[in-house]
């Protein structure tokens, strides 16, 4: 691990020139020029395919290279040439492929043929699909029953194959549909549903060139989601504040250098947030109920932020709320937030002196003990001033993965909506299962029970995404059978149920062909528009399947067919993705003529309510809602650690080893800590330490988890929070410490201590 310092030292923009070099050299190592060229043209055009690197929605007026360097990253690597078969398995064993590191793994390319791991058995061996959905079908049908199995999805697939998934999955007779937007976003939706009355944002794009003023919280743009640094650029051009709220001062908001700007790229580029916020690792709560007291103190004055017409007409709870706020203490807010009371107030006055005001949030906000009672606090804030329901304004949740919004529409819920359910009813000639699904969390603790026995993972990498890595290999070495539906190979297909078989399956980028010609499919991005995604590049496999085919292939073999044969012919569906979009525009609300409006250039946006001021909770109004301030607090010599993303990864796919913008090279086995935090325990950087967390049960017993081997690096955080890498620290956060509410993982705050292994440690 080394750290280097560049000359112009932080200040220094995000993007700019090293983008474009960094795309060009993934060009030539991943998919050599011509391929590369050709598959990155496409990405996000009008007729193209969609992105696969984050669900950042397309502006109206596109460039030629509407992309940034991370998704050209995620857009090559699936693209590769390399790809692996029988060959590679009979090479390597099962044991062999588990001692190599995810981003090895990854980087041997494309998987091409089904596999199957037998019990007992030591390597994969090659089977026809056929033979691979008779013996899921069999595995499938040989648990207790079907609240026994459990469907995972990861969120890129296409809103065609993951209405079709939970359709066979509800039709073959469970709800146990978790998604990685349990890990992630869960959090965002349950708080805005009780809030506004849905689970989504009420922003659009436009909205940035409009808004006076942008709060960005607990989100890291310049490697998560770069193309939102253009919006956040323009902003700023157009005269918008940027406040940016973060323990780190993450380099895209300091400055960017639009890649395609010749000016940036020349002066270095546009100065991103005016204000830098840095709180206590999950001091967000307490620092925007620190905002609104303020806002509430201030009110008596002139130019109030408070909007009380809007308040009035709009709200309810408001008296709830103001009496939760004058009982909230100010040594309290200071305490918790970590934010001095001055910054506080002028972040008030900033509020009182801007007219639309945005608040957008990733998992900074999402993956904390009281993540839901935060987002809400936020959404508090936005309410008070009126910024929820008009232009340039409103909650902008930014979404992680490319279509983890639209699997949610579509029905990937472990509860459909009553509408959503009656209509599947009224559809299909099999009674819906009633029992609400299990969540990612409730399906590993069932898996260690026997509660679930048979699992399928439809994209995605549940080992390596799941917390408690050691408790969730140990609880999928215990199902009967394990299916993997992937592109790459990944750490869940090594440590599995008795049998594991691999699905591999077509790329977004890919062409997607059937007897009835070409087929596209479709996706939503994080402000609800749907639109059509076409691949262009050639299979890298002639046999591949794609995942439509795949779930229409497994229904058809694992569904009685007495049950669903009068209703569903999965093999037409598997052929014609229109006449799926005609069972979605039947079934699901707000999907109607989605045939035709997908033909629309730019698709169409989906209903929001909120986002025009209607509130569509069951009351018709907003509601503040008041929660006790809290915050997750580090005992005596304890650190809280937050998990986080290198500018080189996406999740679980490592693409190097190097995280540029925080200047960390050569290994991601790294601990980030302040100065001050190395001296008090006699820690140097370079120190090779152990880290082990701590949780208090439900029960009252405190529970621990260790990981030796990170290096301590010194590094500019607020004093008590370190940081480390998702997915190698994984193993260090507890399945049982959820978000109350959405059940989220507490990735962002695990209480740990940290021990020198250079000798006794000397703190
Ligand atoms: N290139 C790339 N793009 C991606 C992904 C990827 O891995 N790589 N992943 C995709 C997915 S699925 C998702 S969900 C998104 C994730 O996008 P982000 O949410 O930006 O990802 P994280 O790295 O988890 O970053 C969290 C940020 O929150 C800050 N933070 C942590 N704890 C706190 C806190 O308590 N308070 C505040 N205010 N800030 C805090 C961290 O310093 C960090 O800047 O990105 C998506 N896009
Ligand atoms: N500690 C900690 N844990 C976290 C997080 C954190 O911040 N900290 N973040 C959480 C978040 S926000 C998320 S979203 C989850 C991510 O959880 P997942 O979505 O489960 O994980 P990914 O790493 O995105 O999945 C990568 C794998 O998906 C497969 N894949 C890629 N593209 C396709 C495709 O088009 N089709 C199919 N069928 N397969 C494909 C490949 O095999 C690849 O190896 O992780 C969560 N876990
Ligand atoms: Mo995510």
């Amino acid at each position: 691990m080394t750290r280097k310092r560049s000359s112009a030292g932080e200040e220094r923009g995000a993007a700019g020139i090293k983008a474009l070099l960094v795309t060009a050299e993934s060009v030539h190592r991943r998919t050599g020029l011509i391929r590369g060229m050709r598959v990155l043209s496409q990405a996000n055009q009008a007729g193209g395919f969609d992105c696969p690197g984050c669900a950042w929605p397309d502006p109206d007026e596109r460039s030629h290279a509407e992309f940034c360097e991370n998704g050209a990253k995620a857009i090559l690597d699936e693209a590769t040439c390399r790809s692996i078969g029988r060959h590679f398995f009979a090479q390597h064993s099962i044991d062999e492929l588990a001692q190599k590191s995810e981003r090895w793994l990854n980087d041997q390319g494309r998987l091409t043929e089904p596999m199957v791991k037998l019990p007992g058995a030591s390597h994969y061996t090659p089977l026809s699909y056929d033979e691979a959905f008779l013996l899921l079908t069999q595995g499938l049908r040989s648990a207790p029953s079907p609240d026994h199995t459990a469907f995972y999805t990861s969120g890129r697939t296409s809103n065609e194959a993951a209405f079709l998934y939970q359709l066979m999955v509800r039709a073959w007779g469970t709800n146990n549909l978790p998604d990685c937007s349990n890990l992630c976003h869960e959090s965002s939706g349950v708080a805005l549903k009780e809030s506004l009355g849905i689970g989504k944002g009420t922003v659009r794009l436009l909205d940035f060139q409009r808004a006076e003023l942008i709060f960005v919280i607990g989100q890291n743009p310049g490697t998560n989601h770069p193309r939102m640094l253009s919006a956040l650029r323009e902003a700023k051009l157009k005269g918008a504040t940027i406040v940016s709220v973060n323990p780190l001062r993450e380099r895209g908001l300091v400055r960017f250098a639009h890649p395609q700007d010749l000016s940036d790229l020349i002066d270095g580029g546009v100065k991103i947030s005016d204000i830098f916020v840095r709180p206590h690792i999950n001091g967000d709560q307490a620092l925007f109920r620190g905002i609104n007291k303020m806002l509430l103190e201030l009110e008596p004055q002139k130019n109030s932020a408070i909007d009380r017409r809007f308040i009035t007409k709009k709200t309810l709870g408001i008296e709830a709320y103001e009496a939760s706020v004058r009982a909230t203490s100010w040594s309290e807010i200071l305490e918790k937030s970590g934010v001095e009371q001055s910054k506080i107030l002028e972040l008030a006055q900033l509020a009182a002196s801007k007219k639309g005001v945005i608040c957008t949030w990733a998992m900074g906000l999402t993956q904390h003990l009281n993540a839901v009672a935060t987002i809400q606090e936020v959404t508090n804030f936005l309410l008070l001033t009126g910024n929820v329901g008009k232009a340039g304004a409103g909650a902008c949740p930014v979404r992680g993965h490319s279509n983890v919004q639209g699997d949610r529409s579509v029905g990937i819920v472990p509860e459909l909506p009553p509408l959503f359910a009656r209509n599947m009813q009224s559809h299909l000639d099999f009674q819906l299962p009633v029992r609400p699904g299990l969540d990612t969390v409730q399906t590993i603790a069932a898996m260690n029970t026997g509660g679930v026995q048979a699992f399928v993972s439809l994209g995605g990498n549940f080992l390596s995404a799941s917390p408690d890595t050691d408790f969730t290999r140990r609880a999928l070495s215990k199902c009967k059978i394990t299916a993997q539906i992937s592109t790459k190979l990944n750490r869940s297909h090594l440590h599995t149920g008795e049998t594991a078989l691999i699905f591999p399956c077509l790329s977004r980028s890919e062409r997607s062909r059937t007897n009835s010609g070409e087929q596209i499919v479709s996706v939503e991005n994080s402000m609800g528009i749907v639109h059509a995604s076409r691949g262009n590049l050639e299979p890298c496999h002639p046999d591949l399947l794609s995942e439509v085919s795949i779930v229409c292939r497994l229904a058809d073999s694992l569904l009685p067919h007495d049950r669903t044969r009068s209703a569903l012919d999965w093999r037409a569906l598997g052929e014609d993705h229109d006449k799926i979009r005609d069972l979605i525009s039947a079934i699901v609300p707000g999907f109607s003529n989605y045939n035709a409006r997908l033909s629309e250039p730019g698709g169409f946006e989906l209903e929001n309510g909120p986002r025009e001021g209607r509130f569509t909770t069951k009351s018709g109004r907003a509601h503040f809602i008041s929660s006790d301030l809290s915050r997750a607090a580090p005992g005596p010599g304890e650190l809280l650690l937050m998990t986080i993303r290198s500018h080189d990864q996406f999740n679980t796919t490592v693409y190097s080893d190097n995280d540029r913008y925080r200047g960390v090279y050569g290994s991601r086995l790294v601990l980030l800590m302040n100065e001050v935090d190395m001296k008090v325990r006699g820690l140097d950087t370079g120190e090779l330490v152990a880290i082990t967390s701590y949780h208090r049960s439900a029960d009252g017993s405190e529970q621990t988890r260790s990981l030796p081997g990170l290096k301590v690096m010194a590094y500019d955080i607020p004093s008590g929070g370190v940081a480390a890498y998702f997915p190698e620290a994984n193993p260090l956060v507890f399945l049982d410490s959820c978000a109350k509410g959405s059940r989220t993982p507490t990735s962002k705050s695990i209480r740990v201590t940290v021990e020198s292994l250079s000798g006794a440690s000397r703190s």
